[in-house]
């Protein structure tokens, strides 16, 4: 099991994603035929997991910044001198020789420091493909008694070949193979034998982060040395080190040499011309020096390392514990496939990865030369995927172990000596398919969050005047603030993004934007706007006339000023249950078509503006509408000419509470339910922050009424922008028209809102009072039996949030007598029926881990909640109090 002081959640948040691919069985038959049983030849579009850890990590949004900050000039761009930089900062050497990539930097070596037919003593065999055709042969000097650096060298053996051959260099690797760490003891005695013989000691350090991580580890006297530290000193103890930067440095490609020896340096200098490129970019564009500089610099990040080695061990373990055949890797498992498929003569390792893909869509390849061993790497790309992800693939290759007999024979086609040269035949085996109910993408880039420790958030939350609103968000480890414009794109949406055309005027994507929203929406006019108030905005001052009457179900704050500022007066028809934290009924979203009814009746229908009928009621706890309820109240205000008017702002979160609630839409697809829900209204109003995953924009829809539509387009020339943007650049409505596309996805939507419901689960198991049942996009904590000794003048809520933010370093929202405010007649607080603190999830941000984090650290302050007292004001604004207001404790 992982030690007990492994990380329990990311030290990170998720910034942008990659959508993945999820093929069907009959799918990946079809393409298995085509790449001819050879997993090599699929693409990532075919697969689901690609599991191979070169050039695959996430990025920091800084790397990927710094793709944008590309010199690319010929001749020593600001890159190169970033990449010097960053070399100087990190490995301590003076010089560098940038290559296009890891083999770049092997042939660099080779051509200058190793004579034709000299021996290369390693402690490594995966390079012995790439070295014997340039006629150097590779000692094994691997020490064979080492127990936990299993990849130091014997120096016995290694003195032995120094003694007797022509040796120009000693080369090691940093975590041999993937699997066979060293110790710094070991590595200087190496340093110390070579010179000795007058060989020098090359360093490839492509895994040298995961090689101190063990050194740190394990060797003595070393744990209380930084990550940081005993990199440096690896570096500073080697002749030259090399980086294939594909690895740690997490870039796409690129790699160096580096060296403190400037008779090195120059003979690198002048055969990097030949091969490479010019010495100051080895054939590397201008943004991956950029992007490797930055890899390098964040690489020995002590919470990440820590993050990414926690990862391997727990897959690893999770498949050792089931008895699955495997070595330990530095950045994943190596199934033995000898093992694994005892029954197959040969192709072991070929005839496994095809079975795994065939299964589940899962790749792992075998590179380099046939028969160089039996390993299978199922490597983990760094920081890419979520432990819920990874343990699904461990769970499916054990699946695959049990049906493991069912597993026939590769039959060689076309031969060669290297792996992707293998074509083969082979009779599908009957494997029972294992699917995946996970995130449906991997993580593209990660953005560090705050680490502060408890003291550091006691005095952040004092500075804060116990307001969450006022405390800096790099002081904040999981924000959960609120879902709006707080969502992670996809790398789909930043293409679209990009490739939008700015104009002053129409743009395309506006066209891609009215008929992606036409087709999910059912409605002829949509018009764009840049937020959800702008719309309500709108919407309340051509529907709404003096003294009129707008029923709800329930009210958001910036709807209900809309209509009151347009002259209406808003009118709450919700279902009694709506207001009761621990009623469990299922549709607490409902309008209560009596109470509509005895509105209407005593007011008659032409003193009803219209139906504001919101989704996912956020004030209510995300509670959904049911179908029936949106059907029966459509019934009755078309037949007495009243508009229905939803706000669609989390509609496809109310769809799947739907599908998951009512038997009928069990299996219907999420489109469908929206398309029916939204038929049974005549517009709405969405801010697109949310549901859309978007950071900014809103719509405004008619579902035919050309008149409202030309009201509107007056009132967007003079209050948004153009009719045909809204205010939004093209970009954003580009974004736009892809997110509701993503948005309509049944896996995502699905994984989205059991995250919540898993938040949810965690805390009623421990008796926290939650608003029950669990919403779409948020948890909200019932303060009033969480903290029963304070009074509700003494703001237990706001309270809550602050102790929440000390315990964990997670920011909530106060919802109750703070927000509510005071009665304007009576100058009292309001003190509502609902005293909550609101946990609302960001979309696609937060992993599982952060989930259990997040419930964690509630569930222990609820353990001293006795200990918790109340606030007063110290400072209390008139309006919208909640927003700058300051507090001290009682
Ligand atoms: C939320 C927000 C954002 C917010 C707004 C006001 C105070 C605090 C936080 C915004 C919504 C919403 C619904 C149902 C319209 C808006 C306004 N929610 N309808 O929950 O939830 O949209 O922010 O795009 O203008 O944190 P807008």
């Amino acid at each position: 099991m992982p030690s007990p002081q492994s990380p329990n959640h990311e030290p990170h948040k998720i910034k942008t994603v990659r959508l993945l691919a999820f093929p069907s069985l009959s799918e990946r038959k079809k393409h298995l035929a085509e790449a001819h049983f050879n997993v090599f030849h699929l693409t990532p579009s075919q697969v689901t997991f690609d599991l191979c850890s070169t050039g695959t990590s996430a990025m920091s949004q800084e790397q990927l910044a710094g793709q944008f900050i590309g010199d690319e000039a010929y001749a020593d761009a600001r890159n190169f001198e970033a990449l010097c930089q960053a070399v100087s900062e990190v490995l301590g050497h003076e010089y560098v020789c940038p290559t296009h990539n890891g083999l770049g930097a092997v042939k660099l070596v080779v051509a200058t420091m190793v004579p034709p037919g000299s021996k290369l003593p390693s402690n490594a065999r995966t390079r012995i493909d790439v070295l014997t055709p340039r006629d150097v042969t590779v000692p094994d000097c691997r020490d064979p008694s080492a127990e936990r650096f299993t990849g130091n060298m014997d120096l016995g053996a290694l003195e032995a070949v120094l003694s007797k051959e022509t040796v120009g260099i000693v080369g090691l690797q940093a975590f041999a193979d993937g699997q066979h760490p060293f110790s710094l003891a070991n590595l200087q005695a190496v340093h110390a034998l070579a010179h000795r013989y007058d060989a020098r000691l090359v360093l490839d350090g492509s895994r040298v982060i995961e090689n101190a991580w063990f050194i740190q580890q394990h060797e003595p006297g070393m744990a209380s040395r930084s990550i940081a530290e005993i990199v440096r000193r690896i570096a500073k103890t080697v002749d030259i080190f090399q980086m294939d930067a594909g690895q740690d440095a997490k870039a796409n490609t690129g790699g160096f040499l580096s060296t403190d020896d400037p008779d090195l340096y120059e003979k690198l200098m002048n055969e990097v011309v030949v091969y490479e490129g010019l010495h100051t970019y080895g054939g590397m564009a201008g943004r991956t020096l950029e992007v490797v500089a930055r890899g390098l610099r964040e690489m020995c990040d002590e919470d990440e390392v820590r993050w990414v080695m926690h990862q391997t061990e727990r897959f690893t373990e999770r498949l050792r514990e089931a008895g699955v055949p495997l070595e330990r890797g530095c950045d994943g498992a190596y199934l033995r496939a000898d093992a694994f498929l005892p029954h197959l003569e040969a192709h072991q390792q070929d005839a496994l990865s095809a079975a795994l893909y065939l299964q589940c869509g899962v790749r792992a390849v075998a590179p380099g030369l046939v028969g160089r061993d039996a390993l299978l790497p199922v490597q983990i790309p760094r920081l890419a995927m979520t432990n819920e992800q990874l343990d699904q693939v461990a769970d499916a290759i054990i699946h695959l172990h049990q049906q493991r007999d069912r597993v026939g024979a590769l039959e060689p086609v076309a031969e060669g000596r290297w792996r992707d040269q293998m074509r083969y035949r082979w009779v599908f085996p009957d494997l029972a398919p294992f699917s995946f109910d996970t995130y449906p993408f991997v993580i593209h880039t990660i953005e560090r969050v705050g680490l502060l420790g408890r003291e550091a958030r006691e005095r952040a939350i004092r500075a804060a005047g116990y307001n969450t609103f006022l405390l800096r968000s790099a002081d904040v480890t999981i924000d959960l603030l609120t879902d709006s414009g707080t969502s992670a794109m996809s790398t789909d949406q930043w293409a679209a993004y990009d490739a939008a055309r700015a104009t002053a005027a129409t743009s395309d994507a506006y066209h891609r934007f009215v008929s992606s929203l036409q087709e999910v929406l059912g409605y002829e006019h949509i018009l764009p706007t840049h937020q959800g108030r702008a719309a309500e905005h709108i919407l309340s001052q051509i529907l709404i006339r003096d003294g009129q009457i707008v029923p709800g179900n329930m009210y958001f704050t910036t709807t209900k000023l809309h209509q009151e500022m347009a002259g209406g007066v808003f009118a709450d028809v919700i279902v009694d249950q709506a207001h009761e934290p621990a009623s469990d009924f299922p549709w607490k979203g409902n309008i209560d078509l009596d109470k509509l009814k005895a509105l209407v009746e005593k007011h008659g229908p032409e003193q009803i503006a219209y139906i504001s009928f919101e989704h996912s009621v956020n004030m209510a706890g995300g509670q959904p509408v049911s179908m029936e309820n949106m059907k029966a109240v459509y019934a009755y205000c078309s037949a007495h000419k009243i508009p229905v008017m939803f706000d669609a702002t989390r509609m496809a979160e109310n769809a799947f509470m739907i599908q998951q609630r009512d038997p009928r839409y069990a299996e219907t697809p999420i489109r469908d339910i929206i398309r029916e829900m939204m038929a049974y209204g005549d517009g709405c109003t969405v801010s697109g922050k949310k549901d859309y995953l978007i950071n900014i924009g809103g719509v405004l829809a008619f579902r035919d009424n050309a008149t409202w539509r030309a009201q509107a387009e007056e009132m967007l020339r003079v209050y948004e922008g153009n009719v045909t943007d809204g205010g939004l650049p093209a970009a954003d409505l580009a974004a736009i028209a892809q997110g509701v596309q993503e948005m309509l996805d049944d896996q995502y939507i699905r994984s989205r809102v059991k995250q919540t419901e898993l938040l949810g689960t965690l805390l009623l198991e421990a008796g926290v009072p939650i608003v029950t049942p669990p919403g779409s996009h948020a948890i909200f904590l019932d303060a009033k039996r969480f903290l029963p000794h304070i009074d509700q003048d003494a703001f237990p809520a706001q309270r809550l949030a602050a102790e929440i933010y000390v315990e964990t370093g997670v920011r909530v929202m106060e919802r109750g007598n703070v927000s509510k405010g005071r009665n304007p007649e009576t100058g009292e607080n309001y003190r509502p029926a609902l005293e909550l603190v609101r946990l609302t999830i960001p979309r696609r941000v937060y992993t599982n881990d952060h989930m259990r984090a997040v419930a964690e650290g509630i569930i222990r302050v609820y353990e001293r909640r006795e200990q918790i007292g109340g606030l007063r004001f110290v400072y209390e604004p008139k309006r919208l109090r909640f927003f700058q207001a300051r507090f001290e404790p009682v």
